[in-house]
């Protein structure tokens, strides 16, 4: 069966395109963590809409499951093969279509990395609406497939709200297209939305048409200390209430920052229990943030250079873990009132575990989102996953904030969605991929 599909692969897309080797596979078969490894039938790599649907035709024919790769920067196991199956990279897909001016728009490759099409449509004072720290990698089609949130989702929200149309090639080969990208558009079921957060299990997303955002090159940040998490979330919700449109609004706590000015070789520029980082871009805020209740230190910089210094002490959090061990990343949602309750239970838990483990806790304070790191123990033993989680159901949370199910987290799935929400989804991935070749071992338990 594997030469047969092999030699059906080559024929989609060239033998070139298709690897084989170990050696060659060998990248795309273990996640940025290092906690999710596997191995591929093959990993193919198409150049094109049409060579994507003969790959899945042949899949489909061969009965092989098909894991789509993006920028392999996925934080929960989705898209590496853990159970032989074939590695669809879109790598390739990455080309960047022009800018339409007035509708702030452009229909972009799902292989584009998030800092190509920010490079591609700068000149023209626009931006994309969801910005994060693996933009290098990270591709649109990825971001699109995972409905990543990101640094600023607090002005922009999720990649759904800036995706207007997009092409996806469903398991049977069939091309979805729906690009026009209109303003308004009121015909059915919304299915674009849908492929948002489907994390590769109803489509292959091969191009998407996106809904720019302003580009705001004058900007002021701050790292503000605070005495605990509480008066943190206090201070930004306040600062909401007072009308400052924030640009972003991070959390990191006092040994999180430790452990990145470790990593970095660079002290903390404040050291507080509880650090924010906001942004804004009006300058009449800047009074409000200097005012604010509470703060026990601040640093502030609205020139690029030493604003890109203070946001490396947030941005650098996930590198800084890594370098600690292989991670359990915990990526949840808390009701804002819960958040600080939250923050000392599960530390409390850590400090519990056995093996003795590190927890690196960080987050998007404004949507109540935490990044709870665990490093201790094995990448396998997921006790500490299991209480962290039932924790956040009971405090009333999500399990995934914004980075998705994968496989970290399809078991507990149920923790936040019910019998019925199951059962539609399941009867929606069946209806559209009727063969099941599409991430079968991802999201669904
Ligand atoms: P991959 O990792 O390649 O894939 C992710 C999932 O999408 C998999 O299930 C895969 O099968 C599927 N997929 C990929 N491409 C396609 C496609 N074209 N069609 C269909 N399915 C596809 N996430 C956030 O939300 N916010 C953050 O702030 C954030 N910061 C990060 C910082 C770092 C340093 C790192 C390493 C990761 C971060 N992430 C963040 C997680 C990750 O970057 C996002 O999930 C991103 O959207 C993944 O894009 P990717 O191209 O790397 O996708
Ligand atoms: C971020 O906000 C990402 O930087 C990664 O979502 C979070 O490393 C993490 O846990
Ligand atoms: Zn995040």
């Amino acid at each position: 069966v594997i030469s047969g599909l092999v030699d059906d692969l080559r024929s989609a897309v060239g033998a070139d395109q298709v690897l084989v080797d170990a050696d060659l596979r060998a990248g795309y078969e273990v996640d940025w963590t290092g906690r999710f490894r596997g191995r591929a039938a093959a990993v193919v790599r198409p150049g094109t809409t049409a060579e994507v649907a003969a790959v899945l035709r042949a899949c489909a024919g061969h009965g092989a499951a098909v894991v789509p790769q993006g920028g392999n920067t996925g934080l929960v196991g989705g898209s590496v093969p853990l159970a032989g199956e074939v590695v669809l990279s879109l790598r390739r897909l990455g080309g960047l279509g022009e800018v339409d001016p007035l509708a702030g728009a452009v229909t972009v490759g799902a292989g584009a990395t998030l800092a190509a099409v920010q490079a591609h449509v700068a000149p023209g004072g626009l931006a994309v609406g969801v910005d994060l720290s693996a933009r290098d990698s990270a591709t649109i089609g990825g971001m699109v497939a995972t409905n990543a949130g990101g640094l600023a989702f607090v002005r922009h929200g999720p990649m759904r709200a800036q995706v207007a149309g997009l092409e996806a090639v469903l398991g049977d080969g069939r091309v979805l297209s729906h690009l026009g990208g209109l303003a308004k558009d009121n015909t059915g079921y919304d299915l674009v939305g849908l492929l948002c957060g489907s994390e590769g299990t109803l489509g292959v997303i091969t191009a998407v048409r996106l809904r720019l955002v302003p580009l705001v090159g004058e900007r002021t940040a701050a790292l503000v200390g605070f005495a605990d998490v509480g008066a943190a979330m206090g201070a930004v919700a306040g600062l909401r209430r007072a009308g400052v449109a924030l640009e972003a609004a991070e959390l990191m706590l006092e040994d999180g920052l430790a452990v990145v000015a470790e990593h970095l070789g660079v002290p903390s520029p404040v050291t507080a229990p509880a650090v924010l980082l906001l942004e804004w871009a009006d300058p009449r805020s800047t009074e409000a943030v200097a005012s604010l209740d509470g703060a026990t230190a601040v640093a502030v910089a609205d020139e690029p250079a030493p604003r890109a210094r203070l946001w490396r002490h947030r941005e650098a959090h996930t590198e800084a873990v890594n370098a600690l061990g292989v991670p359990h990343k915990l990526d949840v949602t808390l009701p804002l009132t819960a958040v600080p309750r939250f923050v000392d239970e599960v530390r409390a838990l850590v400090a519990e575990a056995s093996p003795p483990s590190t927890c690196v806790l960080f987050g998007h304070a404004a949507d109540g989102n935490l990044h709870v790191n665990v490093v201790g123990p094995p990448p396998e033993d997921d006790t500490m996953d299991d209480a962290v989680l039932r924790l956040v159901a009971e405090r009333g949370g999500s399990i995934s904030s914004e980075h998705g199910i994968g496989s970290a987290k399809r078991r507990w799935l149920h923790l936040s969605r019910s019998p019925t929400e199951v059962a539609a989804m399941r009867a929606i991935k069946e209806a559209l991929d009727p063969v099941g070749v599409l991430n079968p071992n991802v999201l669904l338990p």
